[in-house]
């Protein structure tokens, strides 16, 4: 803030804490801030010396940061499902440790000297590779999100879960380091009519998806790195298909082997899951990218504000699978007025996105919500948009507006404005 004077953000500040300001002088006339003159007990002794682990850890007061789950989602709940706290972090990436999980048997733990990835079907040669062959093929390194389908599938008929962690919080942010997909088709060889690639992976659900081979060459990736460091077991060490602005289920953890063929397979995760049932009845197959959304994570229902009324800063992520997110509004009154969000940190394709509204609160009710707009000119919808098409009876892909509603305290409450 400080070294932006010419944002005017020095004076807002000033006056915001002038208008509390009786608060914190006669505070510092009653009793002196001990935080301050005290001498405190790490500034008199030789701290521990460096990190003992070999692996550092955070600082214990973080401890409350944590991946987390929802006891009654699936019957299998610890093996199954745990979600980002988006409400813990800022800036846009995920550190590794808090990237939430999905899996549908448990994570394959997997002795890399044992895994091999295969390629076979339409190929003019099946390939057999080891981890050593991979490292041999030109890498690159990209950012992308990777979203759950059913992120926000329990919000379908109406508020459900109390935190932003449980209704967003199935999206991490990493930077992958991994093979283009075509160079390895490339060395088997791709026969004439090849268009579908199958991809399977290692773990006891053999988890398959289908997938056009024009994505495939076009941006797909075999990643082995997540922000720098192997990936995690529960993330797919040692090999993860990357599928850049795509539904996560399709991509595939302890990649093991890619199928080349002229059509789609029609797996049970693109048949009876990961389809959008219609109000008619019928089933929306292969709604392949993720739509424009975005989220207040700054207040929320497990990040309620803890001042009085002056400056604050309301911030929250947004994303697209179509391409990146030049804006975001924000309304604090359930869209009677908008406001453009500042947008700030890197923008780039199929990545999350920051965003900040910097703004002075009055102590009042407020009514939140944030409304994406990506680079096609896509506008995020409300969830009434939504529902006037799909239904209700949909799980998947739900990108509707998020209403917080934020009371005098600065408690918010997951709800909906009808
Ligand atoms: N082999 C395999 N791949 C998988 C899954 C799985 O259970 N097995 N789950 C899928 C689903 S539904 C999602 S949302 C993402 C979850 O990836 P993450 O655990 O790294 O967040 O992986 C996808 N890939
Ligand atoms: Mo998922």
């Amino acid at each position: 803030m400080a070294d932006k004077p010419k944002t005017g953000r020095r004076a807002f500040l000033k006056g915001g804490l002038a208008a509390a300001g009786g608060l914190a002088a006669s505070k510092a006339a009653a009793a002196p801030d001990t935080a301050i003159t005290k001498v405190q007990p790490w500034r008199k002794e030789l701290g521990p010396g460096v990190d003992e682990s070999g692996y550092g850890l955070p600082s214990p007061f973080e401890s409350k940061v944590q991946r987390r789950n929802v006891p009654w989602l699936t019957v299998d709940t610890k093996t199954s499902i745990n979600f980002t706290p988006i409400h813990h972090l800022d800036g846009t990436i995920t550190p590794n440790g808090l990237c939430f999980e999905r899996h549908h048997s448990g994570v394959a733990e997997i002795d890399p000297a044992q895994h091999r990835l295969m390629v076979n079907g339409m190929v003019e040669r099946e390939l057999v590779f080891t981890l050593e062959d991979l490292m041999r093929f030109p890498r690159e390194n990209h950012v992308y999100f990777m979203e759950c389908t059913a992120n926000s599938g329990m919000e379908w008929r109406g508020p459900q879960l109390n935190g932003v962690q449980f209704t967003h919080g199935m999206i991490h942010n990493v930077q992958y380091t991994g093979i283009p997909l075509r160079l390895i088709l490339e060395e088997a060889g791709l026969k004439p009519g090849a268009s579908w690639l199958l991809a399977e992976g290692a773990d006891a659900a053999a988890m398959t998806r289908s997938i056009p081979l024009d994505k495939i060459l076009d941006d797909c990736l075999v990643a082995f790195r997540q922000n720098g460091e192997a990936l995690r077991p529960e993330n797919g060490y040692p090999l993860r298909l990357v599928v850049p602005g795509w539904e996560g289920n399709m991509w595939i953890k302890w990649l093991r082997r890619l199928e080349i063929g002229d059509k789609p397979w029609h797996a049970r995760e693109e048949s009876s899951k990961y389809t959008d049932l219609m109000p008619d009845g019928t089933a929306r197959r292969f709604t392949w990218a993720m739509d424009a959304k975005s989220v207040i994570t700054n207040p929320s229902p497990q990040a309620p504000i803890t001042h009085g009324p002056g400056p604050m800063i309301l911030t929250g992520l947004a994303w697209s699978g179509r391409g990146t997110i030049p804006r975001v509004d924000i309304t604090l009154d359930g869209g009677k007025n908008w406001h453009k969000a500042r947008m700030d940190g890197p923008s780039t394709p199929f990545a999350l996105h920051r965003f900040y509204y910097d703004f002075n609160w009055d102590g009042g009710e407020m009514l939140l919500q944030s409304r994406a707009t990506d680079s096609t000119g896509y506008v995020q919808p409300t969830k009434d948009a939504l529902r006037t098409i799909r239904g209700v009876n949909s799980v998947y892909h739900n990108n509707g507006i998020q209403t917080w509603f934020v009371n005098e305290l600065g408690e918010a409450e997951n709800v909906e404005i009808s």
